[in-house]
């Protein structure tokens, strides 16, 4: 066998037997590189007389040619082996539970809003929402609340520096009273809307946070009368703590734009040494509990909306979402609702696939 055979077969046998790519290029540099035994070959072709390179040159060439070849082809092989070992290690297995990770919550202010939206929705209201920022004549005159209520004093309302372009004060809503008002001013009754939202009042201690959460909801039709407003308030109740006993208990009251208008307690009783919603507050180790505001909507706030108060009448109510919310779920600090406080969500938020509906229960599984 001539040098060049000898050189090809030994290279060819030890590309072959290359099992990785390190082990291959090294190969390559070795033959091929600028160092390499193959290139020492060609340089010698230089030194060469004419008649030797015409034989030596196509043979050298074809070393070449053929050990580089056999290297591209091994490296196609360990490329592709080492492609499929590693698809073979990144299997995955969908069907898998999830791994453990730290999971959001929706926090209880929301999980309530949901349940309130459920129950309401399934009696045929709709959501209705508006902005934060509004001006006084809707959340204050057009509600009947006249100019010298002390709610629209400064140290209750928030309110902003300049008026708006019709010379209206600007303010951060106290209610969410404003959204009934663009509602009957934008939609032709028969109205039934739940306005759900965020509320300003200029009050901080230990049961008051200067931002907090209320629902109102409103019903406008012909012949509205107070026993709506009851079976209605009397529906939801139940529904939301989830009792079949829980008692109304109806109390005559005044609010501006409710005429007349009526305090709602629930009754409670102890059980296990705990106050829980339900039972008649008459009872036994039972009390009564404030829970809602409400009314029979006042005839000057139907024609400050411009709708004719003898042809449409209505109810409306409202109630903190965030008592709600520690009511039913038992926390006794409101202050720590808006803390942002991980370990306190990581407690009481909910799992956000749990997504309260009637069928289900609007109760969180917990
Ligand atoms: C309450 C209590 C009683 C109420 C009234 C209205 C409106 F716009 F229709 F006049 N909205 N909300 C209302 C009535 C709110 O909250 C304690």
């Amino acid at each position: 066998m001539s040098d060049t055979e000898q050189l090809k077969s030994e290279a060819l046998g030890a590309i072959e037997g290359a099992d990785s790519l390190d082990a291959l290029e090294g190969l390559r540099v070795g033959y091929l590189g600028k160092q390499g035994s193959i290139s020492a070959l060609m340089k010698t072709l230089g030194q060469m007389s004419p008649e030797e390179k015409k034989v030596q040159g196509p043979l050298l060439n074809g070393l070449r040619n053929d050990v580089a070849e056999a290297i591209a082809t091994r490296k196609a092989k360990l490329e592709t082996a080492a492609l499929n070992a590693q698809l073979a290690s990144e299997r995955m297995d969908m069907s898998l539970p999830g791994p453990e990770t730290a999971k959001g919550s929706v926090h209880p202010v929301s999980q309530v809003m949901e349940e309130l939206a459920e129950i309401f929705a399934d009696m045929g209201f709709a959501v209705a929402e508006g902005p934060e920022i509004e001006d006084d004549w809707r959340n204050f005159t057009a509600l009947n609340i006249p100019e010298t209520h002390p709610a629209r004093a400064m140290h209750d309302t928030f309110y902003f520096p300049d008026k708006d372009d019709s010379g209206r004060a600007m303010l951060l809503r106290t209610h969410t009273s404003p959204v009934q008002i663009r509602t009957m001013t934008s939609e032709e009754p028969p109205i039934r809307i739940i306005a759900p939202g965020r509320v300003y009042r200029s009050d901080s201690d230990a049961t008051h946070t200067p931002m907090f959460h209320q629902i109102e909801g409103l019903v406008i039709d012909r012949d509205i009368h107070l026993g709506h407003l009851k079976w209605t308030l009397e529906t939801f109740l139940r529904a939301f703590f989830e009792r079949d006993d829980v008692v109304l208990r109806l109390r005559p009251s005044y609010f501006p734009f409710t005429e007349p208008s009526v305090e709602v307690d629930v009754g409670y009783s102890i059980e296990k040494g705990k106050r829980v919603i339900g039972g008649h507050g008459d009872d036994a180790d039972g009390g009564w509990m404030e829970v809602l505001g409400s009314g029979m909507v006042n005839r000057r706030v139907i024609e400050n909306c411009d709708l004719d108060p003898d042809v449409w009448q209505g109810f409306a109510f409202g109630t903190g979402v965030d008592r709600l919310a520690m009511l039913k779920y038992g926390m006794d600090d409101l202050r720590a609702f808006f803390d942002g406080d991980a370990r306190w969500l990581g407690h009481y938020g909910f799992d956000a696939q749990d997504v309260p509906t009637l069928s289900a229960g609007v109760g969180a599984r917990i």
